[in-house]
């Protein structure tokens, strides 16, 4: 085998970030575009973060600290750039959160020279991943992440404790640790969002109940619960808002996702659902809306998955998931919906708030029942077959 020189890696790194990355023109739905290639990969992390650079310590040129995948990451736009907070697994399977940012939102993203350094105040925590970015109308950027933990109780090595990690910024460089989010009713929580306004002069958490750390047990779905004080988050009452449901796309479990978008016409959420099948769990990504004066009221529910694992983005880490926590609400209407495959790279999927809209209020809902929506879809043809024969 043949070693190659750090000067070799560094020219292969930045072909790749230079590499364009064109609209998939065979895929379509009317809804969003995909494209060809994922925005950041495990090749897209700077050489210099996993070799030893000095061919004297190094001769081999080899890996000191490699990189597993590049994850679930919050987006925002900032300064002028769209920034994704993405969750990096080393190869010892630990995250943690990094920078990378690009001036166009479907190609270019660059990490910044160091990962994020997060205040280490909680001594048990053992890993840390997910992070929803929240620009919050007090001022602050919010950071939400599971911050996970042993479970000290049970001496079986797998059982862990999830509990909902903060921190704020101003820049995206320098992180205050606030305490975790404590929720009075539920002994864990993952997939925990900051809503981006007061609601009745509290922070308002969408928050996912659990029993246990893989299942959700009693926990019915995405909830919903108010805090007057960010600085020692504590969360009472948790109203379900999305429901899980029998034989539906979030019958195992479901969780917030992206930051809701505003629009006229209500809060748009695009969560994950989960469904158990015999090759194991598989998650899509959902939408709904909420009320804009109340954003716990559901008003509208389409039927089905908005975005499921596709082609090579159904093999990876963890197959047949795709999972986002970060989407960026363009000022020009435009959305970008950032997504991870597998646990292993992360995409794109662009659309903009009319399309979102449409989609959200247009799409009849779940009838639950094989029958009624067979007569769902017959009444769809039957309205085309119409009007195929009347345009002719
Ligand atoms: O492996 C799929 C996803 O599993 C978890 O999501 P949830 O809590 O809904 O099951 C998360 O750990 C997530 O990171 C991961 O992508």
């Amino acid at each position: 085998m043949r070693s190659r020189s750090f000067d070799s890696l560094m020219e292969s790194y930045e072909r790749l970030l230079g590499r364009p990355n064109p609209a998939d023109e065979h895929f379509y739905n009317g809804l969003f575009t995909r494209y060809r290639n994922p925005v950041l990969t495990r090749e897209h992390i700077p050489p210099f973060w996993m070799y030893d650079a000095n061919p004297a310590a190094n001769p081999f040129m080899m890996q000191r600290l490699g990189v597993n995948a590049t994850l679930n990451s919050g987006a925002i736009k900032f300064g002028g750039k769209y920034c994704l907070l993405v969750r990096v697994e080393g190869a010892d399977r630990k995250s943690f959160f990094a920078v990378a940012e690009s001036s166009r939102p479907t190609e270019g993203f660059r990490f910044r020279d160091y990962p994020v350094i997060l205040p280490d105040t909680e001594q048990q925590e053992t890993n840390v991943y997910d992070m929803r970015l929240t620009a919050h109308e007090d001022g602050w950027i919010y950071g939400v992440f599971c911050s996970e933990s042993k479970d000290p109780g049970n001496p079986d090595l797998s059982a862990a404790v999830a509990a909902a990690g903060i921190v704020r910024t101003k820049d995206l460089e320098t992180w205050e640790r606030l305490p975790n989010l404590r929720t009075l009713n539920s002994p864990q929580q993952r997939n925990v969002v900051l809503h981006p306004e007061f609601v009745d002069g509290q922070y308002a958490f969408y928050t996912r109940p659990m029993d246990d750390f893989i299942e959700t047990g009693s926990g019915g779905g995405i909830g919903f619960g108010l805090c007057s004080d960010i600085t020692h988050a504590v969360v009472g009452e948790e109203r379900i808002l999305s429901r899980r449901k029998y034989h539906t796309i979030t019958e195992a479990k479901n969780g917030a996702g992206a930051v809701p978008i505003k629009t006229d016409r209500g809060w748009i959420h695009i969560a994950h659902g989960v469904r158990n099948t015999a090759a194991g769990l598989r998650y899509v990504l959902y939408a709904f809306a909420t009320d804009l004066q109340d954003p716990a009221k559901v008003i509208a529910e389409p039927s089905g998955m908005l975005l499921g694992p596709l082609g090579k983005e159904r093999t990876g880490d963890v197959s047949n998931v795709v999972f986002t926590n970060g989407a960026i609400a363009d000022d020009d209407g435009k959305v970008y919906i950032y997504y991870a495959s597998s646990d292993t790279r992360m995409h794109v999927a662009e659309t903009d708030t009319e399309r979102l809209k449409d989609y959200v209020f247009n799409t009849p809902e779940d009838p639950l029942r094989s029958p009624d929506c067979v007569r769902q879809r017959t009444e769809l043809i039957r309205r085309n077959l119409a009007f195929m024969q009347n345009s002719k």
